[in-house]
């Protein structure tokens, strides 16, 4: 009886493992893709938390609080040298895609990767938000480049 009831524990402690699915970001130079450690960007110094107006399709502007890294920043700390490169593809989950020239990437305080809103982690789209991560161009007022479950960030 007891054999049975913690065998079956076990089993519940696994499904349960195995459903919450980790937040993952690769980078992609050339033919190199390479997953990012996520815990660089959940713990990175210089994340921050800034104000946005969300404008989702049908409904009436929202004012939310982002934390996040600014994307150059980020790719400092990950020792990827951009004066390389002209520009980026970022690729979203669902297909979505967004192209930002490397000069916008470098305006001060516009273009962030983002992983919490209104401090809370952001959720999959399979979970039903915005995340894992979310880029954010403060710059971009009307939010269509704000891209949505962000996974893959390519170098070109
Ligand atoms: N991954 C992804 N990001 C996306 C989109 C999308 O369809 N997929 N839509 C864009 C558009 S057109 C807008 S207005 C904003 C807000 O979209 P929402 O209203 O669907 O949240 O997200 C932008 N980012
Ligand atoms: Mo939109």
């Amino acid at each position: 009886m007891l054999k049975k009831f913690s065998f079956l524990l076990i089993l519940i402690l696994i499904l349960t493992a195995c459903s919450e699915e980790e937040a993952k970001l690769a980078t992609v130079i050339g033919d190199i893709e390479e997953n990012i450690d996520v815990e660089i960007i959940y713990n990175h110094s210089e994340a921050i938390t800034f104000p946005a107006v969300v404008r989702s399709s049908g409904k009436k502007p929202v004012e939310t609080e982002y934390k996040g890294v600014e994307l150059k920043a980020l790719f400092e700390t990950l020792g990827i040298d951009t004066s390389k490169f002209s520009r980026i593809t970022f690729n979203a989950y669902d297909g979505y895609r967004v192209i930002l020239s490397m000069e916008e990437i470098n305006e001060p305080s516009n273009v962030y990767l983002t992983f919490e809103r209104d401090g809370e982690i952001m959720k999959s789209k399979k979970e039903g938000g915005n995340g894992p991560f979310q880029l954010v161009i403060r710059r971009d007022p009307f939010s269509q480049r704000w891209i949505k479950h962000v996974d893959k960030i390519i170098f070109q």
